[in-house]
């Protein structure tokens, strides 16, 4: 463990994993989860040595497992010298606790885990405030008369934060630090806003990257882009957004941008402070899906998308579907893209992505027509209309220009200021 004070061998913290299984859950649906479980305490610099499971209808209150269950569990972490245990779903602040004394051990769930990782990663000011704002949100029900906790934190998987200011805090200062940031992020986030506007007013359209993480969303932003941001075989590589121009050949240009990824249960918290992050979705003109078709989980990853995007209000915009990394399959690629109505891609090896960019620009918003009359102190929108669009026909005028043309739909908006209403040669929409 990076930054771990528990002194372990390898310097490495060793974790028991466990879940319950439901009566409507499969037995394999438990393993996949527990084997994303897994990805994560790798990616938070643990390593699993044991894991459990256990058949109940519901948690026990106290316990979340059963008692004998427990005392199994015990034995397995000392068996494997574990010194932490984390459970697949949310445990209550007390369940947590009662674990954690039964153990001997520290006990942390999904939610703590995945705060953890983006502590870890988080890399603009926004992105570590916002983590900030999720870590201490999750850690005020646990603090109540529990001075204990604040103790613990500072070492290890689950108890990592962005900054040190939440060490000495009790509940009242951490009620004002997160005052605090949420003012700073209002600061950072005009930044922000003022980048989206420049884009905006660029006129090009904007495709969105969304999908579950590791399913190959960077790696497909850099192929298309030339760009070499980090892509890796890990689980929530990316955390802040980044966008870039496309110039596909044979069709009209568009900005990409990739953002973090998706997971089942995705903490709620971190949903809630990274909304300003994922709104940047709401700006889209399409949502392009990425799945990792070579996953065993694929259905299950592009339900928990779908849901998410629901849950962000963006689930109306047109979406387009790549199902990546089908230079795994070994069955015919194009019938599994087909079945959910998708285009079977790899970002790695360049495969299917002219038929990508074809559905990306049918999926694009149409272009319209209409008459602009340019000042010619606006040297740069008669070029915009020059260089995005098609002129039909152009009328000099004394200070201006008059122009018939066809634009891509966003930069006709962003050009309305110079649309001539009551103009009759306007041309209406063209495909
Ligand atoms: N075989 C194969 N591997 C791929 C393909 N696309 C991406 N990968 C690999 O999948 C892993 C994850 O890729 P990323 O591009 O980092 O995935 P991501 O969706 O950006 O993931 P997060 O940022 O973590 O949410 C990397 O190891 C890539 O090399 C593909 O088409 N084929
Ligand atoms: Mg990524």
């Amino acid at each position: 463990m990076r930054r771990s004070h528990n002194g372990n061998r390898n310097g490495q913290e060793r974790a028991v994993i466990g879940a319950l299984r439901r009566p409507t859950q499969r037995r394999w649906q438990i393993e996949e989860s527990l084997d994303e479980l897994t990805g994560l305490v790798t990616a938070a610099g643990g390593a699993v040595v044991g894991r459990v499971t256990q058949e109940r209808s519901a948690p026990t209150p106290g316990l979340y497992f059963g008692r004998g269950k427990i005392d199994e569990l015990g034995e397995a972490a000392r068996a494997a010298g574990a010194d932490l245990f984390v459970c697949d779903d949310s445990l209550l602040p007390i369940q947590e606790r009662n674990i954690s004394q039964a153990l001997g051990i520290k006990v942390i769930d999904r939610t703590a885990l995945i705060l953890d990782i983006f502590a870890q990663r988080a890399r603009t000011s926004e992105g570590k405030l916002q983590v900030e704002l999720a870590q201490l949100t999750y850690l005020m029900p646990r603090l109540v008369g529990q001075w204990t906790h604040l103790e613990r934190l500072g070492g290890g998987i689950g108890t990592r934060g962005p900054g040190e200011t939440q060490l000495e805090s009790d509940r009242r200062v951490i009620r004002r630090r997160l005052m605090a940031i949420r003012r700073e992020l209002e600061g950072v986030q005009v930044h922000r806003r003022l980048r989206r506007q420049g884009r905006r007013r660029t006129g090009f359209p904007v495709v969105a990257l969304v999908g579950y993480t590791n399913a190959g969303k960077t790696t497909l932003l850099n192929r298309f882009a030339g760009s070499r941001f980090t892509a890796a075989d890990q689980l929530f590589v990316t955390l802040d957004p980044a966008a870039r121009a496309v110039h596909p050949d044979g069709g009209p240009p568009f900005i990409l941008t990739d953002t973090v990824g998706f997971i089942r249960k995705l903490p709620h918290e971190l949903v809630a402070a990274f909304r300003a992050t994922l709104e940047e979705l709401a700006d889209a003109d399409v949502l392009l899906h990425v799945v990792d078709a070579s996953h065993p989980a694929l259905e299950e990853h592009v339900r928990a998308v779908e849901e998410l995007l629901r849950e962000l209000h963006v689930d109306d915009r047109p979406a387009v579907l790549a199902m990546n990394k089908i230079d795994r399959l070994e069955v015919d690629a194009a019938l599994v893209a087909a079945r959910r109505g998708g285009v079977g891609i790899s970002a790695a090896t360049g495969e299917g992505i002219d038929a990508l960019v074809a559905a990306i620009q049918r999926a694009l918003p149409p272009g319209g027509c209409a008459t602009l009359r340019i000042p010619h102190a606006d040297g740069a929108a008669l070029a915009l209309c020059y260089e995005r669009g098609r002129v039909l026909a152009r009328r000099d005028g004394a200070g201006h220009v008059e122009l018939d043309v066809e634009l891509p739909l966003r930069l006709l908006g962003a050009l309305a200021r110079y649309r001539v209403a009551e103009s009759s040669s306007m041309l209406g929409m063209v495909d």
